[in-house]
């Protein structure tokens, strides 16, 4: 059943979230032994809508010990597929029941327009269910190694998992890793943004409502640098799997070297749509703005470059120019409003910073390109959609994450030169190809150094499919059966076919 926003009681939520919110460890709701709060706010107006408990490297630690006792002396390690699937469907149930509040909270704490943050709460829920779909599908192998020896491969859990998110995504990026985590037969500890905990720790209240074991699915709050490092560091968590900044990831990724920890980490992109000449304007247009101004352009897989054939330039620029100048932007509860803030006043300043640069190193601004003031605006984070073109392949904006609604145009004029330009980039994690002409797209989108790529299409992510980046934008791969794969240990069983003794040594 799907409430409608007319039933979510609104005052209700915002009472909720001022009286502080705790953190769930080893199945109880606690405040930090640090006795810090944190405010957290609305980026739509600045307005503080929440106080959280702030936690600590020993909260972490309670929450990795909880987590290695459920695996281990708890038994879930060896807890039944069937039992697992069922607290991951109930889940879903849960979350569905509730999908306009947390709907309504995502929009708050995050910003995005309501029919994004639905779209969000979807995702979360049909990747719930896909993975404990997956459980009782087969998995592993069998072969016969040699006439004597039976060899089985089978994918066993690895243990306590970290788990740390970002704030674009709250939510759906919270699913994307408890979900197959707890699949496979982990447990967790997971740490939301310090920015949006807010939908995380209602998920986890519903956790904790349909009855997974304690100690199974742990909540911490807080920094990144004391609570984030401290999960990296702890020697008990077995895998990390982090979405989040390039920088980020390489701290994590040290920290996670002192006991080998398992990685996963998707990190950022500077994704390329190359069009060629044969493409319909009118669609590549409508699709490179969805590409870009999706989620305020604050998407790992934002489309930031678009790579267009010479001869299409002109008439590309002026339409896409045209359509960004009617985006509706505003405050994302507000009815119709297309793209909301950026998420806070000091992201939005990098983002003007990036403007600045790109304009001193010679690109042309074509639209946009300053802070949204007026009523509506002043007290939020408000950017106009923005274009540049006129660039040149070693200007920032076009080698660097702006993580914002920021467009930057390339040409070229022949096939090599447009896989080069799309190519000349450190990140590597989405791509996409326009053109009518079959083979070419497909013999270009083959040379496109990206792991999730598009043809006539972008952006949307199928939960079946592996989704993660080449490059500096990150190692191994979320959702589909490689998700769920990448929180498995692969073991090998020998069984020989008739027990003799072997003899090496003579006597
Ligand atoms: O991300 P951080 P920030 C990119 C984007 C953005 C930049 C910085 O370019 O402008 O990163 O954003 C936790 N050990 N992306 O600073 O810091 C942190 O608390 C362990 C791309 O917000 O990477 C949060 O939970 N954890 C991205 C999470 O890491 C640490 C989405 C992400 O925050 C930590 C977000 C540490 N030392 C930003 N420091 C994407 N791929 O979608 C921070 N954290």
């Amino acid at each position: 059943m799907k409430l409608s926003e007319a039933n979510v009681d609104k005052e209700q939520i915002v009472k909720n979230s001022m009286t502080v919110q705790k953190m769930y460890i080893d199945g109880v709701w606690v405040e930090s032994t640090s006795k810090k709060t944190r405010k957290v706010v609305n980026p739509a107006n600045n307005e503080v809508i929440a106080i959280v408990t702030e936690g600590s490297i020993e909260d972490v630690d309670a929450a990795v010990t909880a987590a290695k006792r459920a695996f281990y002396l708890d038994g879930w390690m060896n807890s039944l597929g069937n039992e697992r699937a069922n607290l991951l469907e109930k889940l879903a149930d849960k979350v569905e029941e509730q999908l306009e509040e947390f709907a309504y909270l995502e929009t708050l704490n995050n910003g995005k327009p309501l029919r994004e943050a639905r779209f969000n709460i979807l995702n979360t829920i049909a990747t719930l269910r896909y993975n404990a779909s997956l459980i009782n599908k087969p998995l592993g192998q069998t072969y016969t190694v040699n006439d004597q020896v039976q060899s089985l491969v089978v994918r066993e859990p690895i243990g306590v998992c970290g788990l740390i998110a970002p704030w674009n995504f709250p939510l759906q990026m919270a699913a994307w890793k408890i979900a197959p985590a707890l699949a496979a037969g982990n447990t967790i500890v997971f740490k939301p943004s310090e920015i949006t905990p807010l939908t995380v720790i209602k998920l986890f209240e519903l956790i904790e409502e349909v009855g997974f074991p304690k100690g199974v699915a742990n909540l911490v709050l807080g920094s990144g640098a004391i609570v984030g490092a401290a999960i990296a560091n702890h020697k008990d968590v077995e895998k990390i799997s982090f979405t989040g900044g390039t920088t980020t990831g390489q701290s994590i990724m040290q920290a996670a070297s002192t006991n080998i920890k398992n990685l996963s980490l998707e990190l950022g992109g500077k994704s390329p749509i190359v069009v060629f000449e044969d493409s319909d304007i009118d669609t590549v247009v409508d699709i490179a703005l969805y590409a870009i101004f999706f989620g305020q352009g604050q998407v790992c897989t934002a489309g930031s470059r678009l790579v267009v054939h010479a001869s299409l330039h002109d008439a590309i620029v002026e339409k896409l120019a045209e359509r960004a100048n009617k985006i509706r932007v505003g405050p994302g509860l507000e009815d119709g409003v297309e793209m909301g803030p950026l998420i806070t006043p000091e992201h939005l300043n990098k983002v003007l910073n990036y403007i600045d640069v790109a304009q001193k190193e010679g690109a042309r601004l074509v639209c946009g390109g300053y802070r949204l003031t007026g009523e509506k605006f002043d007290k939020g984070n408000f950017l106009a959609p923005t274009i540049f073109t006129d660039t040149t392949p070693n200007m920032r904006i076009i080698q660097e994450e702006v993580f914002g609604p920021v467009l930057a145009i390339q040409v070229f004029e022949t096939e090599e030169e447009a896989i080069e330009l799309a190519n000349n980039c450190d990140f590597g994690l989405a791509a996409a190809v326009f053109s009518t002409d079959g083979a070419r797209a497909q013999r270009v989108v083959r040379q496109l150094r990206a792991g999730i790529t598009w043809i006539n299409s972008y952006h949307t992510p199928f939960i079946e499919a592996p989704w993660g980046g080449y490059k500096q934008s990150g190692i191994g791969r979320e959702l589909g059966i490689y998700g769920f794969e990448s929180f498995t240990e692969i073991k090998q069983i020998n069984i020989p076919l008739s027990v003799d003794k072997i003899n090496w040594f003579e006597n």
